[in-house]
Parts: structure tokens; C-alpha cells; sequence
């Protein structure tokens, strides 16, 4: 197990840093760090059968790359291709990354009860930032998944901050495991950065669920070491006495000294190891990049099965200003 989730996690921190590079030269978008937080989606994943529906939040690569999903796909997903949020079901059983917070926690609860409701012993997972536990979303699908008693797991990345919201700015309790009991549900919370603890909580409440016991709210204790997004700044916000300890604590450090010094690792297999994950992470993104980029109408084709009207009349609205813009630079030359 510990190979296996190494293996991923570098994986997902050399496709961190590499994307972090290349917003930096101008070739990606936007892009959200895991950088981390690896350990949180790693553990979870690894204790749930392949077929178990995983929803996931923006910052899963590691439980997403466990699934099987080819890095290029998540790649695809922040250069803003709709192909990296195809994700088949039968294969992945998974959700593409959500951005609007904490909407997913209630797809989850419905996936979760359409399992119970055809008698399959399936669990969902559902992943949600610190901050995403402030959202209307989060406690309607908290309350629904405990009175229906759906078997899923909702695993809070608690990193300490939403963009540059403290925790305690957003919220008066200490523990977000402790909302469970709003709505009498069981809560825990954990060392998210450990990834023996991840597992073992989440084998635990996987096994209450698909034996009818209901859902089960795990508070992983985090840290976000690097930006929000690429988009972020946090030395305006954070300060580095608040930052040097937590990367002391840095979950893939941890690992690493963990297996070198049980003696399953050497030292020369990790340096090899991680030179692959940062070979992987460069083809991969060359692979993303090769596909053609989305056309302008996709923003708008993928949302419904028939485009409402309003869409329709902006997208009609868009293709216009494009085509008068494309007259004015003609007019010009
Ligand atoms: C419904 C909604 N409101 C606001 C935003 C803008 N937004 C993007 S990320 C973010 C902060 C989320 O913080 P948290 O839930 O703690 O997750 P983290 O980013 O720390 O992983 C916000 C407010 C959004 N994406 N969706």
C-alpha cells in the first residue's frame, strides 16, 4: 500500500510544481495546487473498492491518479478543455473536479442514496475544502445523508484557509467533524497528513456504511503549502512562522523518511522514483497540450443535454462581437 500511494503522491507533486512552472511560462491557465495535501485523497481512495462513486472537490490529483485517470485528462481539465471533465462512469466512477463550493457534497448524497434505494453495497466519498463547510450545500447535504442514511463518507480537507479566509474567521467551532453532530451524525477528526490515519478512518467508516451504519463526517487536518491557485499570492496573507512548521510536517516527507528508514525504500530507488514522476509530468502536459484548444461554443455545449434560451442568446451575443472584432482588425490593416 505504501509503494502504491508514493508512487501516486510524487506523481502529484511533480504535477504540481510542473504546472506551477507552466503558468508561469504561459502555458497553463490557472492551475490549484495539491501540494500538501497528497495524503488526504491518497489514503481515502485507497481504502474503497474501485467501484465506489469518489466526488471530488479541486484538489483530489491523488485520488483521482489512483483511480486511473490519466494525468494529461486532469491537465486537460485546467487548460479548460470539456474532454478533461469526460470522465466514462463504468470506468472511473468518479466526478470531474467541482469548482462551485461544496455543491458536490450534494451529488454525493444522491449517488449514495440511489445506491441504498437499489440495495447495492456501494459508498460514495465526497471531498470538501474548510471553508466549503460554510456553505448552505454542505449542511443540506450533511442533514439529508443522516436522515436517509446514505451510506457515504464526507472528508473535509481542512487546510486552514479558504483563499485568505482563516478558518477562524469563517467559523466559531474548532472542529468542523463537530458540525456532524448538528445533525446526528458520527464525526472525526484526524491527521490528514498521515497517511496510515487516513486509511484506517476511512476503511473504518466505509465498512459502517455498506453494513447500513450511514455516513460519517472525517475532518482531515491539512495544510495548503503552496498558493490558492496560481492566481494567489499568499505571502500577503500568511506568514512564514505559520508556514515553516507545516512544512516540517509535509505528508510526503513523511512518507519518504517513513520507507527509507523501515528500510523498503532506498534512497537511490526514491531519487529514481521521482526523476520518473517528473518525466511522466512533462508528457503528460506535452500530450495535453498537443490536443487541439476548446473552441469558444464549448463553454456553452456542455452544460445541458438542449441549451436554454438565455445561453443560446449568449453564445449568439459572443459569436457576433468575435466576428465584428475580426471586421474591425480587417478594416484597420
Ligand atoms: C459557490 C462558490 N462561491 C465562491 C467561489 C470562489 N472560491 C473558489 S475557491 C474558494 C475558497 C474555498 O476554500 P475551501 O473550501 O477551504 O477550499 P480550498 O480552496 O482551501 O481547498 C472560493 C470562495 C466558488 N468557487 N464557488
Amino acid at each position: 500500500m505504501k509503494l502504491r500511494a508514493l508512487t501516486v503522491a510524487l506523481l502529484s507533486r511533480a504535477a504540481d510544481e510542473w504546472a506551477v512552472s507552466l503558468n508561469r511560462q504561459g502555458r497553463m491557465p490557472t492551475y490549484a495546487p495539491n501540494k500538501g495535501q497528497e495524503m488526504n485523497s491518497i489514503g481515502a481512495l485507497l481504502a474503497l473498492r474501485d467501484d465506489d462513486w469518489f466526488v471530488p472537490s479541486f484538489r483530489e490529483l491523488g485520488g483521482m491518479l489512483l483511480r486511473g485517470l490519466p494525468l494529461s485528462k486532469y491537465y486537460l481539465y485546467w487548460l479548460g478543455n470539456e474532454q478533461g471533465s469526460h470522465l466514462p462512469l463504468d470506468q472511473y466512477h468518479m466526478l470531474p473536479v467541482s469548482v462551485p463550493i461544496a455543491s458536490q457534497t450534494l451529488h454525493a448524497v444522491g449517488l449514495s442514496y440511489a445506491d441504498r434505494y437499489r440495495n447495492r453495497d456501494r459508498v460514495s466519498i465526497v471531498f470538501v475544502g474548510d471553508g466549503g463547510t460554510s456553505e448552505g450545500d454542505f449542511y443540506e447535504a450533511l442533514n439529508f445523508a443522516a436522515v436517509w442514511n446514505t451510506p457515504t463518507i464526507f472528508y473535509i480537507q481542512n487546510n486552514g484557509w479558504a483563499i485568505s479566509t482563516p478558518r477562524q474567521v469563517q467559523t466559531k467551532v474548532e472542529s468542523l467533524a463537530s458540525k456532524a453532530g448538528a445533525v446526528g451524525m458520527e464525526g472525526v477528526q484526524i491527521d490528514g497528513n498521515d497517511l496510515d490515519t487516513v486509511y484506517k478512518t476511512t476503511l473504518k467508516a466505509a465498512n459502517k456504511a455498506r453494513n447500513g451504519g450511514g455516513p460519517t463526517l472525517i475532518e482531515g487536518i491539512t495544510y495548503r503549502l503552496g498558493a490558492h491557485t496560481t492566481a494567489d499570492d499568499p505571502t500577503r496573507y500568511r506568514t512564514d512562522e505559520e508556514l515553516v512548521p507545516w512544512l516540517l510536517r509535509d505528508p510526503l516527507l513523511r512518507l519518504k523518511e517513513q520507507m527509507v528508514s523501515e528500510g523498503s525504500i532506498s534512497k537511490e530507488q526514491l531519487s529514481q522514483m521521482e526523476n520518473q514522476a517528473k518525466k511522466s509530468a512533462r508528457r503528460s502536459f506535452e500530450e495535453a497540450e498537443s490536443e487541439s484548444p476548446p473552441k469558444m461554443g464549448e463553454l456553452y455545449s456542455h452544460l445541458y443535454a438542449e441549451m436554454p434560451s438565455p445561453l443560446e442568446e449568449q453564445l449568439q451575443e459572443r459569436v457576433e462581437l468575435r466576428q465584428r472584432a475580426a471586421g474591425t482588425k480587417g478594416g484597420a490593416k
